[in-house]
């Protein structure tokens, strides 16, 4: 019989659906396997072959699992919110919910093609309001919990209402945006709003001052990478830097933590490291120092506290810098300063903080005001300057012009002292230059109360003033971190709603009974004429808190009906648990119960790319460890071990159009080899139209109407196309679809080939190529099925063969070396071919052994041979090590240190055996020639070396 892949993936495609082959329920009796892919945002594009390869390497691990005897999870789904369903919707008036349905079914279409094990009962989608029911419950036990620092966990925030009735702020340590200060009694006669304003302080999700991007004629905030030179990128409207209360998640409470559980997890050392640098754990110190401001011919003192690491550079601080937005800069501000600070501060509003901290700019202002270094005394100029960042520290810095580059690039702009620690140290620009960021030998010594300038290491020196500056009281050890609370507001559509409303101006949650709250119809996506988000549109959106449902806005009265929310969350609302809802998908009573979460427990392996180390996995682990501490996940982290597929670049083809000033004449293109006597101009052509670099000319007249009547200068009757390596993309007609191999070739032969590809890891291109290989493999793996099979005794090799096989493909597996598994299927194949092995049993395991790699003909196999179930249920067999005792060795023969010929013995011989057969074999007597032997020397497993005379 022929291998007709199309009607065996079929088959099995459907037989799989019909007998819900891939449905798992918890069962205590098995252990779990939990594998989990990143899922996808589905776009309108559908899938190319880059996509799934994150999905096959995931779905050959869960087969193999199942095949181990694991209870396996693996399921799919759709990150259906987001932007460019919302970007379609304010372009053509098509409702984001249509179009997302739309790419689903599509992505459906396709990944169903490919045959997946995802137990698709599992399903969710981010858009689903029994989904985002869970997002929103999520959020707003945020909002009603504070962190308590000394558990290191969320608590209630009625413990915090409750420390407050009863000692004010005295012995708190809770995570706070700003810190306060208020007695017991205080509180008690605060009113409602100024109790709530307080609470919002502290709460995990609360409402914040942040800075955005703020486009005006947009009327919307814009994310950074919309936003190029100062302009909207859609329009090029000017976008200024404004704060704005927008909805945060005090993700930097849990910093920490976060630190910690990268030690738990398997993940690979470049990913923990980028977390850990995104997390940015920085150990220094606040020093409080005192300032001077002239204001009518007299000095006003103030205090305040800047953030260093470098505690042992105080004796060269030559001035001071606070952040454009610190506090400071209103008091600080001497009165013949105030036109030029205030031009400044209109400069900065137009600078996104990632200008800020890539432009090496030097911009600054000078306040009038001076600092008092509390170690000598001296008064140091204090200065405003875009380098020093607003959200980090204290946002205020003793600058240290001979130690620290920016400080010193600073100073030499604007003039100002360069002080440096060790006699005759080097500052000049080069030095700098050479040096990225800060000099390092700057050993500082304490002697009465001052500092000299040798002896310490900068690291002892550092701990020696620390001390010193605690035990004066003018600073104390602090720990900071890098990682800022998430912005969680949208001003978009195409999210989920905030279950909010606002009374007198203080968000409240509507009652998680309520929930969920629908996202509400509209009739356009754009923001309002007057600068409201899109949901400014909505019709029936105020909320009756008496009888508890949504209303019309017109009845809004402020008393008993009130506005709702009109921002939407962000992407990463709807990513950030989905993990926890496949365990349960359709429980309407909680995010996941109890018994299947203790279950469960967390994903085992969880499969995607690195592109999201600082987003999803970030907010994903912070979103879990919240629920962790209220028991609704019963692990702290949730993803045991993540591996990350590399990318899968396009190999692009270009044809060569000789160059001409005449436009209307038709275009000539020249072949590859012959391009160079010519000059040409390099053209991607869509490679679907070109067959192992040779292009299908008819195929190319018919691409576009101006080619309909091209010429071509061919090469041996051919057009040869050059190629290059790029992103796979629609724009460089290097995209292939996934359909077209299956079609082509099968769904079995594009899982086999996008693994044998090389290492899941690697970035590699695709390169069409190379697909016969592993297509002429499967045909023959199918063949050797298709002769009479017997159930004699194997023969020895047929057994170290397969038996090789399985030991091979099992420890490949577990190292996600499928490649190098693939290559050991091809020579395993060939050798029982030669062996012309037809043993059942020995057959039977080869077929487990490649049903994770290639399902379709793996059942369909499995059946011919009589099996009744699905060969996803078999067993995955077990190497016999007594097989793969090699019987025989292969030796080098040599005559006087030459080496002539190999020979095999019997694995058992000894070295007096070996010695006679190998002066016996005729081929020795040629060179031995007559002559007498004067040795033999054996040396075991390598080569045998017939001295002679
Ligand atoms: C004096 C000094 C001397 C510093 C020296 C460095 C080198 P990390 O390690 O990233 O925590 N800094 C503090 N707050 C800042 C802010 N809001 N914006 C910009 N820079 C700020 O860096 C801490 C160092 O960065 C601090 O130590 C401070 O400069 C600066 F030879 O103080 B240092």
């Amino acid at each position: 019989m022929e291998y007709n892949f199309t009607e065996i993936e079929k088959k099995w495609q459907r037989k799989w659906v019909e007998k819900q082959t891939y449905k798992v329920q918890e069962d205590k009796n098995r252990e779990k396997f939990y594998v989990l892919n990143m899922f996808p945002y589905p776009s309108g594009a559908g899938l190319h072959v880059g996509h799934p390869l994150g999905y096959i390497a995931s779905d050959i691990y869960a087969r193999y699992k199942r095949l181990k005897g694991f209870n396996v999870l693996n399921p799919m789904g759709y990150d259906a919110y987001g932007l460019p369903a919302e970007q379609y919707a304010i372009q053509t008036g098509q409702h984001p919910a249509i179009t997302t349905e739309k790419n689903i079914t599509r992505y459906r279409e396709q990944l169903d093609k490919i045959g997946f094990s995802f137990d698709w009962d599992r399903e969710v989608r981010t858009c689903d309001p029994k989904y985002y029911h869970w997002t929103q419950w999520a959020f707003q036990q945020m909002f009603n919990s504070c962190y308590d620092n000394r558990q290191q966990k969320a608590v209630p925030i009625k413990q915090l209402i409750r420390h407050f009735e009863e000692e004010g702020t005295l012995n708190l340590d809770v995570a706070q945006g700003e810190e306060k200060m208020f007695s017991a009694r205080d509180w008690m006669s605060m009113d409602e709003k100024e109790q709530q304003e307080i609470l919002m302080n502290y709460r995990i999700a609360y409402l914040g001052e942040t800075m955005v991007n703020w486009c005006p004629g947009l009327g919307t905030v814009l994310a950074n990478d919309e936003v190029v030179d100062g302009v909207s990128e859609r329009g090029g409207f000017p976008v200024i830097q404004k704060k704005m209360k927008q909805w945060c998640l005090r993700v930097s409470a849990y910093a920490q933590r976060m630190l910690d559980g990268l030690d738990k997890v398997q993940w690979s050392d470049s990913i923990k490291e980028t977390q850990r640098n995104w997390i940015g754990r920085s150990e220094g110190t606040e020093v409080e120092f005192k300032s001077v401001t002239p204001v009518d011919g007299k000095e006003v003192e103030n205090a305040f506290t800047i953030f260093t690491t470098r505690a042992d550079t105080m004796f060269g601080v030559t001035f001071m810098v606070l952040a454009p937005e610190s506090e400071l800069v209103e008091k600080l501000t001497t009165a013949e300063q105030r036109k030029e600070v205030e031009e400044y501060l209109t400069y900065v509003k137009k600078r996104t903080e990632l200008d800020r901290m890539s432009d090496r700019k030097v911009t600054g202002v000078f306040t009038g005001s001076y600092g008092i270094n509390p170690l000598t005394g001296e008064k140091l100029p204090i200065w405003i300057s875009e380098y020093v960042l607003s959200g980090y520290g204290t946002g205020a810095i003793m600058a240290v012009p001979a130690h620290d580059s920016r400080d010193y690039a600073f100073a030499k702009h604007f003039n100002l002292p360069i002080i440096p620690l060790i006699e005759g140290a080097d500052v000049s620009e080069e030095s700098f230059d050479a040096k990225e960021g800060t000099v390092i030998n700057s050993p500082v010594k304490e002697t009465e109360g001052c500092f000299s300038l040798n002896g310490l290491s900068v690291k002892e020196a550092i701990a020696a003033t620390k001390k010193y500056v605690t035990d004066k009281g003018i600073g104390h050890v602090k720990v900071n971190y890098r990682l800022r609370d998430a912005i969680f507001s949208r001003q978009r559509y195409w999210g989920e709603p905030f279950p909010v409303y606002y009374k007198d101006g203080m968000p409240y949650m509507i009652p998680t009974d309520c929930l969920p709250l629908e996202l509400p119809e509209i009739d356009k996506f754009e923001p309002t004429e007057s600068g409201e988000p899109p949901l400014g549109r909505a019709k029936i959106w105020a909320w009756d808190e008496a009888n508890k449902k949504l209303v019309d806005k017109s009845l809004i009265d402020n008393k008993t009906i009130f506005p709702v929310e009109l921002n939407t969350m962000p992407g990463f609302a709807g990513s950030s648990a989905y993990y926890l809802r496949y365990m349960d998908p359709h429980n309407d009573e909680a995010l996941v119960g109890k018994e299947a979460d203790e279950y469960w427990q967390n994903v085992d392996l969880y499969v995607g790319g690195t592109e999201h180390a600082t987003g999803h996995l970030i907010y994903s682990r912070f979103w879990n460890k919240f629920l962790h501490d209220y028991g609704y996940s019963c692990k702290e982290e949730p993803y045991e071990k993540l591996v990350n597929q590399g990318m899968i670049q396009g190999r692009s083809n270009f044809v060569y159009r000789i160059n001409s000033d005449d436009h209307s004449k038709d275009p000539v293109f020249v072949s590859l080899g012959l391009k160079d006597q010519y000059e040409t101009t390099p053209i991607h052509v869509d490679v679907n139209i070109v067959h192992g670099d040779i292009l299908d000319i008819e195929a190319f007249k018919a691409w576009r109407p101006e080619y309909n009547n091209a010429e071509f200068i061919l090469e041996n009757d051919k057009y040869v196309c050059g190629w290059a390596v790029e992103k796979m993309s629609k724009s460089m007609f290097n995209v292939v679809n996934p359909d077209v191999i299956i079609e082509q070739y099968g769904a079995d032969t594009l899982r086999l080939y996008e693994m044998f590809l090389g290492p899941v890891e690697a970035s590699k291109p695709w390169d069409t190529n190379g697909i016969d290989g592993c297509h002429r493999f499967l045909k023959k793996f199918w063949k050797i099925y298709q002769q009479e099979l017997t159930d004699d005794e194997p023969s020895k090799e047929s057994l170290k063969s397969v038996h090789k096989l399985i030991k091979k493909v099992s420890g490949d597996i577990e190292q996600f070396s499928y490649n190098t598994a693939i290559s050991a299927f091809m020579i395993c194949v060939n050798e029982l071919g030669q062996q012309k092995c037809n043993n059942r049993s020995l057959l039977k395991d080869m077929l487990i052994l490649i049903a994770p790699f290639a399902p379709h003909i793996a059942e369909e196999l499995w059946e011919t041979l009589g099996q009744k179930e699905s060969i996803c249920d078999a067993k995955w067999p077990q190497w016999n090590e007594a097989y793969l005792i090699e019987s025989e060795v292969q030796l080098t023969i040599s005559f006087n240190g030459k080496a002539r010929f190999q020979m095999t013995f019997p694995a058992d011989a000894g070295k007096e055996e070996i010695e006679k057969i190998a002066v016996a074999d005729e081929r020795s007597q040629k060179y031995i020639d007559g002559k007498t032997i004067i040795k033999v020397i054996v040396v075991p497993k390598k080569i045998v070396n017939i001295v002679c005379k």
